[in-house]
């Protein structure tokens, strides 16, 4: 025999109104006792609201973002009962069920709710998750999370693994780095000190870029341009102005030029793979470019589509319009993916030079400081000149410091007289 049963949200100590981050049952699911059916988040932590009983889901009346407090209903579940008289309802006694918090690391099912405590809910991970990266062996402390919030999912401890399995398979990585571990020191012992989180672009950059540069064989070239004649064109450009109000800048040319160049020297335009175990590489008949924009939150890559086919006003326009994005934080996935090839212009700051970190699994970036007049040689005489300074850094896997210097000559040749782009 069997009946439906109405499931309430039971006692959540304080807390009232949470929001739901996540149902993570569907109708027909078949849960066991204990199974966590939604994920709730407090201000400071999250937790998972498990199933008091067993039994197939057939209605879910909650939605993420619907907001719940202690008898809220959840779901209906069909549960198998004996002749016995029917068990009290869950929902009347907050003995039997229990919210596990996230700084429980061994979820129970008649843990009190008292248990909760926020204030260690360190990294932002649901017990499912918390459950399943234990199951996996993975310290969850080592995982970047990339849910809202900040909060840790079950696809972050996914990836954590896929990777770490990509570093055994990788030659040379299956013997380890073997580096000393990192200095403990107590800081507040030599001056005051004062803790700052690392907002969450930081915590995913700072992974991602100590990855490349510990994976990548980094070379960087240098170069400088005479850009004096490209300066003049673009500031003519912007002082007849145009109904759009499109401000031309020196980092639409310089995207445009990349572009004409990486068609020119197509494995700058591509990406390391594999096939049937061998590697390969991965030739990409398309050139989308992404410029690294400094905001208040950190560093982010939105990225320009197509750009052999835009003129230099589109893509000023495009680079403007997504650099508010990324400054406002309204950057979405699809503003930062599918790049092939990356420019970060300090230009507008300042320095004479500095080596970019490749942003994989591209294969180059370019970087531009500030130019500055300086006294070049015509052959007769020296004559002031706008000179800009490039580097290219480059993987050594891929290419060779050969075709890194051509790739820069030839950019540097677009730059120099920009009619070249036509040729
Ligand atoms: N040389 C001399 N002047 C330059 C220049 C260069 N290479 N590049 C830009 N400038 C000038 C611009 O012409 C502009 O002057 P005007 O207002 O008089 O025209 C001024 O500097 C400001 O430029 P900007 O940097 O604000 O604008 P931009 O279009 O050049 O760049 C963006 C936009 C998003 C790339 C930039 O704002 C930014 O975020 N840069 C930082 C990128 C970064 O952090 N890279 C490092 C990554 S590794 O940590």
């Amino acid at each position: 025999m069997s009946e439906i049963r109405e499931i309430h949200v039971p006692d959540i100590g304080d807390f009232k109104d949470l929001p739901v981050i996540e149902v993570l049952v569907k109708p027909g699911d078949t849960v066991a006792i204990d199974e966590p059916l939604l994920t709730l988040e407090s201000d400071k932590a999250s937790m998972d609201v498990p199933s008091p009983e067993a039994g197939v889901v057939v209605a879910v009346t909650v939605k993420e973002g619907d907001r719940v407090s202690r008898g809220s209903p959840m779901l209906t579940l069909q549960v198998a009962v004996s002749a016995e008289p029917a068990p009290e309802p869950v929902v009347s006694s907050p003995a039997q069920v229990s919210v596990a918090p996230v700084a429980v690391t061994a979820p129970s099912a008649t843990a009190a709710v008292a248990a909760v405590n926020p204030s260690a809910a360190k990294p932002h991970a649901s017990p499912s998750v918390r459950s399943y990266a234990r199951k996996l062996g993975v310290d969850v402390s080592r995982v970047v999370p990339t849910g809202k919030g900040g909060r840790m999912l079950r696809e972050d401890v996914e990836r954590f693994v896929k990777d770490a399995m990509v570093r055994l398979d990788s030659p040379g990585q299956s013997a380890g780095l073997n580096l000393l571990p990192w200095p403990e020191v107590d800081f507040a012992r030599f001056g005051p000190v004062e803790k700052v989180a690392l907002s969450r672009i930081k915590k995913i950059s700072g992974a991602n870029l100590s990855r490349n540069w510990v994976m990548i064989p980094h070379v960087t070239n240098n170069e400088e341009v005479d850009i004096t004649d490209l300066e003049a064109f673009r500031v003519q450009l912007n002082q007849e102005g145009n109904k759009e109000a499109i401000k031309y800048t020196l980092l639409a040319f310089l995207i445009k030029a990349a572009a004409a160049t990486l068609k020119a020297f197509p494995a700058f335009n591509s990406s390391l793979g594999h096939e049937d175990g061998e590697p390969i590489l991965i030739m990409k008949q398309y050139c989308h470019i992404g410029f690294a924009a400094d905001t208040p939150n950190g560093l982010v890559v939105p990225v320009i589509r197509d750009v052999e086919h835009k003129g230099i006003g589109q893509i000023a326009t495009e680079c403007a319009e997504l650099a508010k994005k990324a400054r406002d934080g309204k950057l979405g996935p699809a503003d930062m993916s599918g790049g092939t090839f990356t420019v970060s212009s300090l230009g507008g700051i300042g320095g004479t030079g500095f080596n970019p970190i490749i942003n994989a699994p591209e294969v180059a970036i370019l970087g531009v400081t500030r130019a500055q007049i300086r006294p070049l040689w015509d052959g007769q005489a020296f004559a002031p000149r706008l000179v800009l300074p490039l580097a290219l850094s480059w993987d050594h896997r891929v290419v060779d410091g050969a075709a890194a210097a051509r790739f820069l000559q030839h950019l540097a040749a677009l730059l120099a007289d920009f009619r070249r782009i036509t040729l």
